[in-house]
């Protein structure tokens, strides 16, 4: 039989959307149904690019917008030769953020466009699947409080959101919309049911290159 491609799944959206979460059970539920995959989040802390991002986001250190965009994308091409590897070996990774947060949350900024954010992205492994968890703002904010990490407020977030809208206009991406306003259990199901279609269509196709 010949060697299958593992398939890069995204899961995007705002804060309180329910991506985390999501992400695991499908993880699970593709193992528990023969499929090997695997979770991987950006930002990934644990690196030395990480932790610099991570000390940004805990307000512990200043970056300069452009910079902190640049280290951003930086830890996601640090990461590419074991997500190539990964797939190559027939594993799924389902993604916790991707490019599509860099982009929406940096343009969020003033004097950001979204021709200019999406640069340093341009040639990522192109994932066979995002989905978008939509959450009215009303809804998200009955799930609690933002935290305390930079971006967590409602005006920025309002922005992000925006963004991510301008983002999936692009038909060169597979976007599915996913109603992140149901159950844990009715949203998993849906988003399931997806990515096993997009794991049938991909699995012989070879792995594109993101804006390119
Ligand atoms: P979490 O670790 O809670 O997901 O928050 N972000 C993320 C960016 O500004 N640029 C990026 O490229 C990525 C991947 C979104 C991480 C925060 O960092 C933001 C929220």
């Amino acid at each position: 039989m010949a060697c299958r491609r593992g398939v890069l799944i995204v899961l995007e959206g705002v804060d309180k959307a329910g991506k985390t979460t999501q992400c695991k059970k499908l993880v699970q539920a593709l193992q528990e149904s023969g499929h090997r995959a695997e979770m991987m989040r950006f930002p990934d802390r644990t690196t030395r690019i990480g932790l610099l991002i991570s000390s940004y986001l805990e307000k512990k250190s200043q970056l300069e917008d452009h910079t902190v965009h640049l280290l951003f994308s930086a830890n996601r091409w640090e990461l590419v030769p074991l997500i190539k590897q990964k797939l190559d070996q027939g594993i799924t990774l389902v993604v916790d953020r991707y490019a599509f947060s860099g982009v929406a949350f940096t343009s969020a900024k003033p004097g950001f466009s979204l021709a200019w954010c999406k640069q340093p992205d341009v040639g990522l492994p192109k994932p066979d699947l995002v989905l978008f968890l939509q959450i009215n703002p009303a809804l998200a904010a009955q799930r609690g409080e933002f935290g305390t990490e930079r971006y967590e407020t409602n005006a920025f977030q309002n922005k992000v959101q925006q963004n991510f809208e301008q983002l999936r206009q692009d038909p060169s991406v597979n976007w599915k919309e996913i109603d992140a306003g149901r159950s844990i259990e009715e949203v998993h199901m849906n988003i399931k049911m997806l990515c096993e279609s997009a794991i049938n269509l991909a699995k012989n196709l070879p792995i594109g290159e993101l804006w390119k």
